[in-house]
Formats: C-alpha cells, sequence, structure tokens
C-alpha cells in the first residue's frame, strides 16, 4: 500500500515559507494513501498560478495546463479513464477569472472529478493583483484605491449550479481537511473542494489569524443538515462564504457518465476496437 512517501516528488518547492498551499498538498497527499489509492491511478491536472505548480509535488499522472484550463482537461481524463482518481487544482484567479467559463458548465455537468481550489483571495504568482475573489475595499497593486468589484460567491454558485458536493477547509486545518478530500474523491460526480490557503507574502488581510476568528464550521453544528440545499444556501450567504465543513452533499447525485447512451463502464484506453480495418479505412478517408 501506498505511503505519503510515495505521493512525494523530489521537486524543490517553488512556494514561500509559510504557504497556505503547502497544508493542502499534505492534505490530499494524505486523503489518497488513507483511501489506498496508488500513484498510478491518480490524474492531477492543474492550471497556472503558484498553486497551479501543486502538481510537481505530488507523485501522480500530472498535466500542467493553459491558465483556467484545468478543468475541461480533467473532465476528458475521466471520461477516457475512468478507472482513475482525477483532480483538478489550481487558485482562486485560474479558477473564478480566466476559468469560469468553464467552472459553470463542469459543475453543472457532473463528471466524477474533484476539483481542489486554494483561494488566498489575491493572484500570487503574477506578484499580489486584485483577484475575483478579493474583498471589496481591497488594496493592491491593481487597485491602489481598494477593490471596487464585488467578489464571486464561488460555493454559493456551485450549489446553483447544480453542483453535488461543496466543501471548504482552511489549509492549516489538516484533520478536517483530510476528512473533506476523501468524501470528495469519494463522492459520485463532481466535487468541490474550497480551501482559503493564505498568501503570506502578497495578502497581509485574509492571513491565518484572520481565518481562524472568522470561519463558522458546520462539522461541528450537529444540527447542520448537509443534504439540505436551502440550509447551505443561508449558511454561505449569512456568513459571507466564511464556512467550513461540508456544506452541501446530494444523496441522489448521478453521474454524468451514468447518463451517456451507450458509455461503456470501463475507460477508453481499456475498451477492444470493434470497428474492422474496411470500415476504419473508409473514415480515416473521408479526412485526406
Ligand atoms: C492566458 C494567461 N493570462 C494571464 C496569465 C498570467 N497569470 C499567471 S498566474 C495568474 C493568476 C494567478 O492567480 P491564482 O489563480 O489566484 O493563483 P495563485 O498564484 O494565487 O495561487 C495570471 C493572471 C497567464 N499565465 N496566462
Ligand atoms: S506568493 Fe503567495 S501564493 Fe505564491 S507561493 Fe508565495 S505565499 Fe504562496
Ligand atoms: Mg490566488
Amino acid at each position: 500500500m501506498a505511503t505519503m512517501a510515495d505521493f512525494r516528488t523530489s521537486e524543490k518547492s517553488w512556494w514561500c515559507p509559510g504557504c497556505g498551499d503547502f497544508g493542502v498538498l499534505a492534505a490530499l497527499q494524505k486523503a489518497l494513501v488513507e483511501l489506498a489509492t496508488e500513484p498510478e491511478n491518480v490524474a492531477l491536472v492543474a492550471g497556472i498560478g503558484c498553486s497551479g505548480k501543486i502538481g510537481n509535488y505530488i507523485n501522480s499522472y500530472n498535466l500542467h495546463v493553459v491558465h483556467g484550463r484545468s478543468l475541461p482537461a480533467a473532465q476528458a481524463v475521466k471520461l477516457a479513464n475512468r478507472e482513475l482518481t482525477v483532480l483538478a487544482a489550481g487558485g482562486d484567479g485560474d479558477g473564478f477569472a480566466i476559468g469560469m467559463g468553464h467552472y459553470m458548465h463542469a459543475l453543472r455537468r457532473n463528471v466524477d472529478i474533484t476539483y481542489v481550489v486554494m483561494d488566498n483571495q489575491i493572484y500570487g504568482l503574477t506578484k499580489g493583483q486584485t483577484s475575483p475573489t478579493s474583498d471589496g475595499g481591497f488594496h493592491t497593486k491593481s487597485t491602489p484605491n481598494g477593490n471596487i468589484e464585488k467578489s464571486v460567491n464561488q460555493m454559493q454558485l456551485a450549489i446553483a449550479s447544480g453542483c453535488g458536493f461543496v466543501a471548504n477547509g482552511l489549509s492549516s486545518n489538516q484533520k478536517q481537511l483530510v476528512q473533506i478530500i476523501k468524501q470528495a474523491i469519494q463522492f459520485p460526480g463532481f466535487a468541490l473542494v474550497n480551501t482559503y490557503s493564505p498568501c503570506v507574502t502578497f495578502n497581509k488581510v485574509n492571513t491565518y489569524d484572520f481565518y481562524k476568528s472568522e470561519l463558522v464550521n458546520v462539522d461541528e453544528d450537529p444540527t447542520y443538515d448537509r443534504h439540505d440545499k436551502f440550509a447551505a444556501m443561508k449558511m454561505l450567504m449569512e456568513h459571507n462564504e466564511l464556512v467550513t465543513g461540508i456544506i452541501y452533499e446530494d444523496p441522489n447525485s448521478t453521474r454524468y457518465e451514468d447518463l451517456v447512451k451507450g458509455f461503456k463502464p470501463e475507460g477508453i484506453v481499456n475498451q477492444k476496437w470493434e470497428v474492422d480495418d474496411e470500415t476504419w479505412n473508409k473514415v480515416l478517408a473521408q479526412y485526406k
């Protein structure tokens, strides 16, 4: 059985000391170990950003794609080989600025992948610009007079768009984040694991201390019903998305894969071709 060491690489880390992404990486590796997953059965598709470098540090299949395109690539990988555990990962800019169009449609499509977002409410890699999840009034190089745009509420958006698993973790709360990621991977359909993953270099407002004092943990509330969509939306709206835990889970999720007529249970890579040479050559001839 694979250990934590099996999921590590020898790549030197790019991340600043104290970056929240270290915690997300460790939780992801631990979740994969605890689920008895082997590195050769995992495919991680990462976008561009400090967060997108996570794929360099996990020993698995790793696709580092163009900015904002982790979701289309990850869905394609899953449809081609459904035996793989497919993860997509990236930052708030990657997912909710340039990648927003793909986010919306992946949510409602419900292919069985897990999307791990490292939300630091800023563009870290490009040295500190306002992102779609930055708070109003936030001062950065790109908004020197304070952010005047409203922020994206990615978890409410996910629920409203039909996503069946919506969770949020804090990168420093390993115990909770490992549990969340494990359940997300086991969920039959698209699972959003948002994380607050502080950028210690460029965001001096949304710090570890800020999140620790502001976050409400639904996992600690025995009266909270994660299957109640209205309660989930209310919770997120009331607390301005500063909520951790498994916020919404659809007990009746049906995967995209299960609805495609004629879609075979085994991945394309393991299917036998049922086309004879003559037919195949005729098809090819059309493209000459
Ligand atoms: C098409 C394209 N546009 C812009 C960029 C520049 N760029 C690289 S990363 C990034 C934003 C990163 O922010 P985020 O996704 O929040 O990741 P973080 O670095 O904060 O983890 C931008 C705008 C790019 N690489 N490609
Ligand atoms: S710049 Fe921010 S997000 Fe990027 S590695 Fe450093 S602390 Fe992390
Ligand atoms: Mg960011």
